[in-house]
């Protein structure tokens, strides 16, 4: 059987690029990336991160918090951060520039105020899945790629959850940028993602 190629799209959304509540540097550069890509694939889906007002993901829902501080939520380390991807605001949409007539399904995720999903497949716990891993397999994929904002968060643990679900995983490297809160997350969060098993490869060079 031939291999089954699918492209994760991750969050590429306003408040994930420059101008937006949560900016990566750079953010905007991925999307001619993501744009040119797509036709490479049997099968393209999107993450959208997606939160309530109240969640707890936000510094200003802790009182005296501020971006950045670590809390414990439910039992879990969470990094507190600025109000963004606020369910049905301008923040949340996809990137207007992104060509979004291949993407099969957008896939939200951070909807439970309780918990954060950094992951397309799970939440940081691992309590609930997506359907996003489901819908791989049933539709017999075998292969992923997956690039997006950002790097050091929902790409990385995106990739990992793919790596641990058993598929055969690569980051297309120039479609990804990070946030980068410590010099070096960014480097660090690609070895991590390369020790698990994950390939990195340069859209060009792969002919994507
Ligand atoms: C992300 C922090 C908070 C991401 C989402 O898309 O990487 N990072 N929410
Ligand atoms: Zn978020």
């Amino acid at each position: 059987m031939a291999t089954m190629n699918a492209l994760i799209l991750v969050d590429l959304q306003n408040d994930f690029v420059p101008g937006g509540a949560l900016a990566v540097p750079d953010g905007d550069a991925v999307v001619p990336v993501a744009n040119r890509v797509q036709s490479r694939f049997d099968l393209v889906v999107a993450t959208q991160d997606w939160h309530p007002p109240d969640h707890g993901s936000f510094a200003t829902n802790h009182e005296g918090k501020r971006p950045g501080d670590v809390v414990d939520l439910n039992g879990l380390q969470q990094i507190l951060w600025p109000v963004h991807c606020v369910q049905n605001t301008p923040g949340a949409e996809l990137l207007s520039g992104l060509d979004t007539r291949r993407i099969a399904r957008v896939f939200t995720k951070g909807t439970d105020t309780g918990i954060d999903s950094y992951s397309a497949f799970f939440d940081n716990d691992h309590r609930k899945a997506t359907g996003l891993g489901d819908e791989l397999k049933d539709r017999g994929v075998s292969r992923i790629y997956v690039m997006g904002l950002a790097t050091d968060y929902c790409v990385k643990f995106t990739a990992l959850d793919a790596r641990s679900l058993g598929f055969e995983t690569f980051l297309i490297d120039d479609g990804c940028r990070g946030v980068g809160l410590k010099p070096g997350d960014i480097e660090a969060a690609i070895e991590e993602m390369k020790s698990s098993g994950v390939m990195l490869v340069k859209s060009e060079k792969a002919g994507l």
